[in-house]
């Protein structure tokens, strides 16, 4: 599963997460690696509309960004998602704001229905998104992995993304590094 690997959160976006270009090719490599073995890609995306309630001008905490169908809110290009992948939109609606890709979203239905039970995640933001997808996951007992090596931290403060992983660690979530993925 990969979380919000959208223009707007990686260089020359509205909400540039500093380094998250560089987990570009490493994602491409899981995402080699799983296709190889046939198993299921899913893409999340945050999907604002222009007027969403965590924006700046609305009161929020966030420069607009990754509204629906805008160029910002395009998954990066050299993400190599094949055909087939499933996407997640999710933080939709304007009055509601939602880091989790379980959040009204039909996320949870559609792994149940494909009979899913391991989940590897990576993507942006360490202490945003990826985190409270990866605590839904576990609450929803799924065995979840967190790629250590394929996530990246907006860091407001300096720890923010380290202690979002011991916080995911702690949960129970398993941190792995790509070279620990076997056939
Ligand atoms: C995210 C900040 C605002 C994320 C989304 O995907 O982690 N962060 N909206
Ligand atoms: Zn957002």
């Amino acid at each position: 599963m990969i979380v919000d690997m959208q223009n707007d959160f990686l260089a020359g976006g509205s909400l540039a997460v500093a380094g998250g270009n560089a987990i570009i090719p490493v994602l491409n490599r899981y995402i080699a690696c799983f296709q190889a073995h046939q198993l299921p890609i899913f893409a999340t995306r945050d999907w604002h509309p222009p007027d969403h309630c965590s924006f700046q001008p609305q009161g929020g905490l966030w420069p607009p960004h990754c509204i629906a169908g805008s160029i910002g809110a395009a998954f990066h290009p050299d993400l190599g998602l094949p055909a087939g992948t499933t996407i997640i939109s999710k933080a939709a609606s304007q009055e509601k704001d939602a880091y989790s890709a379980f959040t009204d979203t039909q996320l949870n239905t559609l792994l149940q229905l494909s009979k899913i039970h391991r989940l590897f995640i990576g993507g942006l933001a360490t202490e945003y998104c990826v985190l409270n997808t990866v605590k839904d996951a576990v609450r929803n007992h799924y065995t979840t992995f967190v790629l250590q090596d394929a996530v990246c931290a907006i860091n407001k403060q300096p720890e923010n993304g380290l202690r979002a992983l011991e916080e995911m660690t702690h949960l129970g979530a398993i941190s792995i590094h790509y070279e620990e993925l076997t056939a």
